[in-house]
Parts: structure tokens; C-alpha cells; sequence
């Protein structure tokens, strides 16, 4: 699914984060250590090398709702940004938390002034967010953002299943239409 908002290309897709070569930055779902991890931080860090790690380092730790830039070494991209979501359940207010997360790493592509980027549906995994919700979270960011984006052209919601692609695309529907 693709949609056009305030000149900002939002694409829906089922797929891994760190598969998506067009992109010039992808966003981790990272650890507080900004270390590899399971989930998309495992693949992001396994992909990347350990380079990656070692860049990490001397921004680690983070809380939850920042985010920090990084090169993205072996990954086909330009950039990596690393943003901690809130854990369901611990972390409150989530939503205010999982809010942060989305603007942080969106400020921070604006800043390094990046065309485009791709973000997994952060907190979803290991954290325990519901997909709804997140799904709801992240696209109203979206909305609400677009309109003062100077530099970001398109971005991309990579889905890791086809459920949870279905749950965004509800969402979508009912936020940009
Ligand atoms: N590409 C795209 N999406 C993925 C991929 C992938 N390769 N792998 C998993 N997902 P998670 P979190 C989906 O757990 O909830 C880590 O261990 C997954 O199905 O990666 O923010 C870190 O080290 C889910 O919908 O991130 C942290 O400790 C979403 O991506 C902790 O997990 C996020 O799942 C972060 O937890």
C-alpha cells in the first residue's frame, strides 16, 4: 500500500528491515545498550557487522523515546537510527514514550537531512506493545509531522508479517483517508 500526504510517500510493506536497499536510513529497534539483540536489533546488528557495535558504544545507554545516528557499515543504507520504545506495561506513558520514539528518530533524519527511511513497528516485539495501537501511534506521528518534513520524501512502515501488514493498512485507511 502507498499513500501520498502533504508531498511525503508513506508505503506499507510486508518484508525484514534490513533488506531495504532504496532507503537510506532504517530505524532499530534498539536496547537501551544499543547492543545486537533478538528481533530487528539481532538482524540489523548481524547484517551490519560488528562495526556497528563498536560505533554504538560511546552513545550507550539511551532511554526509552531517544534516539541516536549511526553509519550503517554493511547494511545497504546510508544510516542506521537507533531508537529505544517503550516496554509495555513498564515504561509510562507508553504511548507518550512510543510518541518520542517515532519524532526522535524523524527529527534526527531531518537533521543529517535524509530523503528516505524505513521504521520496523518498534516496541511491537520483545516490548509487548499491541500492533493496533502501535500501528494507530506511528502513523498518526506521520500525519501530524508531515506537513513540516523539509527533507524526508518517503517513508516506509516494513512489516514483518502479513497480519501485521493488514493491522497498518486498517490503520492507514483510517487515518489518511
Ligand atoms: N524486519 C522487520 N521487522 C522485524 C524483523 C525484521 N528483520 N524482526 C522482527 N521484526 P523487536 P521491540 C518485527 O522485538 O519490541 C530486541 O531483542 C517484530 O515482529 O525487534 O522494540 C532488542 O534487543 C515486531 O513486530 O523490537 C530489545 O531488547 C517488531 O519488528 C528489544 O528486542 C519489533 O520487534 C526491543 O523490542
Amino acid at each position: 500500500m502507498r499513500t501520498s500526504f502533504n508531498g511525503v510517500t508513506i508505503e506499507l510493506v510486508n518484508g525484514d528491515i534490513t533488506e531495504q536497499s532504496d532507503i537510506e536510513a532504517v530505524v532499530n529497534a534498539a536496547n537501551a545498550q544499543l547492543k545486537s539483540g533478538g528481533g530487528v536489533a539481532g538482524a540489523i546488528h548481524q547484517k551490519a557487522g560488528p562495526r556497528l557495535e563498536k560505533a554504538c558504544r560511546p552513545m550507550a545507554p539511551i532511554s526509552p523515546g531517544e534516539a541516536v545516528i549511526t553509519e550503517a557499515f554493511e547494511l545497504p543504507n546510508r544510516y542506521v537510527i537507533h531508537t529505544l520504545g517503550p516496554v509495555y506495561g513498564r515504561d509510562k506513558p507508553e504511548s507518550k514514550l512510543l510518541n518520542q520514539a517515532y519524532q526522535n528518530s524523524l527529527k534526527l533524519a531531518e537533521e543529517n537531512k535524509i530523503k528516505s527511511i524505513a521504521f520496523p513497528a518498534i516496541s511491537t516485539g520483545a516490548f509487548g506493545y499491541p500492533m493496533k495501537e502501535a500501528a494507530e501511534i506511528s502513523l498518526k506521528n506521520i500525519k501530524k509531522k508531515a506537513p513540516q518534513l523539509n527533507f524526508i520524501k518517503t517513508i516506509r512502515f516494513v512489516l514483518y508479517s502479513s497480519n501485521d501488514l493488514k493491522i497498518y493498512q486498517n490503520q492507514a485507511q483510517k487515518i489518511f483517508d
